[in-house]
């Protein structure tokens, strides 16, 4: 049996995140405490951007749901279940839902960890490496600002690699941005682009082509989700890398993706891919179909970004990196002691589950009430 208990936390963000989807002043985080029978805690999260603007799920949908549906499903379990089982039990009475059941198979793996003494990544079969490379996303709207920010973050040792949000302005005019920010920050430095599925196919041909020729390495989602048609095209016919990102949701959709070999990376997310065994999954497809690897977020605090860094971890090869970034993103710390930056990456910790801390003073403190 175990017992399920969910809060919603509005932080504000540094700076406003603007995305062609949506522009962020505050994240919503949406957590997810289980305590077992034998009163073991475990916890996962299940945040979205934007509300509904980028996923089917909105934080206070998520909430609803787990209190009304998985909160019975799990109390009602007895005996010796485990992750799979209760994995398959909650997918045969529950359709999609996929960032709420990634919450909650997060935070069973938290519980399994801490029982067994290992780390979550241990348990997914291993990690290769006990840190990962973290980007930066560049996303104030402002080429002067978005340049100084990543000098400073250069110089601070905190990310060498940078995304920019565009999609929102014109086409010429989201080229011009990143263009200048490639030749600000020079050769060495790598400049990705999200476009975050805003182009139509003429406009994919001509942004591509001049991000191409303006020294950018990676093209991400360039197109709507389901024109995997045309993401499929733009990947045959330029030599910058297409990465699928909001394309690339459950498994069964990657393999289909990397069957018709529709991009040359795949962003893994835990949330949309319904979890983190699901999301180590994707990493196997896109590795036998010869698709580079990267490191994905749904803008998650603490709890989403580390069991996200487990995953990862675990990647044979993680050729672009990550973008775990987003707990940097927050005015707020939730955990006891933060997550570790330095060096331009991301320590996965070595302690039992996640291996982190959660302060539940301050998560009640930040709880939304109404
Ligand atoms: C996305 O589409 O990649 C990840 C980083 C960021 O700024 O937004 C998210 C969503
Ligand atoms: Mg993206």
């Amino acid at each position: 049996m175990y017992q399920l208990e969910t809060f919603i936390l509005d932080i504000p963000t540094i700076r406003p995140h603007k995305m062609s989807v949506a522009t962020m002043q505050k994240q919503t985080l949406v957590l997810v405490k289980i305590t077992s029978a034998e009163g073991i805690v475990g916890w996962g999260e299940a945040t979205t951007i934007g509300g509904l603007s980028y996923g089917e799920e909105s934080p206070e949908s998520i909430k609803t749901n787990l209190d009304m549906y998985f909160a019975p499903s799990l109390t009602s379990i007895s005996g010796e279940m485990n992750i799979a089982q209760i994995t398959q039990m909650l997918n045969k009475n529950i359709i999609g839902n996929r960032f709420a059941k990634c919450a909650v198979q997060t935070a069973l793996f938290d519980i399994w960890g801490k029982k067994l003494g290992l780390p979550v990544s241990e348990l997914l079969g291993g990690r290769m490496r006990d840190s990962l490379p973290v980007l930066w996303v560049l996303a104030s709207g402002d080429t002067d600002k978005d340049i100084a920010e990543a000098k400073q973050m250069i110089d601070s040792g905190r990310h060498n690699i940078f995304k920019l949000k565009i999609g929102s302005k014109a086409v010429e005019e989201d080229v011009a941005h990143a263009v200048a920010i490639k030749k600000a920050l020079g050769r060495d430095v790598s400049i990705r682009v999200d476009v975050n599925r805003a182009w139509s196919k003429m406009q994919c041909i001509k942004g591509i082509q001049a991000l191409q020729d303006g020294g950018i390495d990676l093209i991400e989602q360039p197109c709507a989700i389901f024109d995997t048609e045309l993401l499929k095209y733009l990947t045959d016919r330029f030599d910058v890398a297409i990465m699928a990102d909001e394309a690339v949701m459950a498994p069964q959709n990657a393999y289909t993706l990397a069957k018709n070999r529709c991009a040359d990376v795949f962003a893994v997310k835990i949330e949309q891919a319904g979890g983190l065994v699901e999301a180590c999954d994707i990493g196997k497809i896109a590795t036998f179909a010869g698709i580079d690897l990267y490191g994905g977020t749904m803008l998650e605090g603490a709890v989403g970004t580390i069991a996200s860094a487990h995953v990862f971890s675990t990647f044979e090869s993680l050729a672009y990196g990550t973008e775990l970034f987003a707990p940097l993103l927050l005015t707020e710390e939730i955990l006891k002691t933060p997550l570790a930056y330095e060096n331009f990456e991301l320590k996965v910790p070595k302690g039992a589950g996640l291996g982190i801390e959660p302060d539940e003073e301050k998560i009640s403190a930040l709880t939304r009430h109404s």
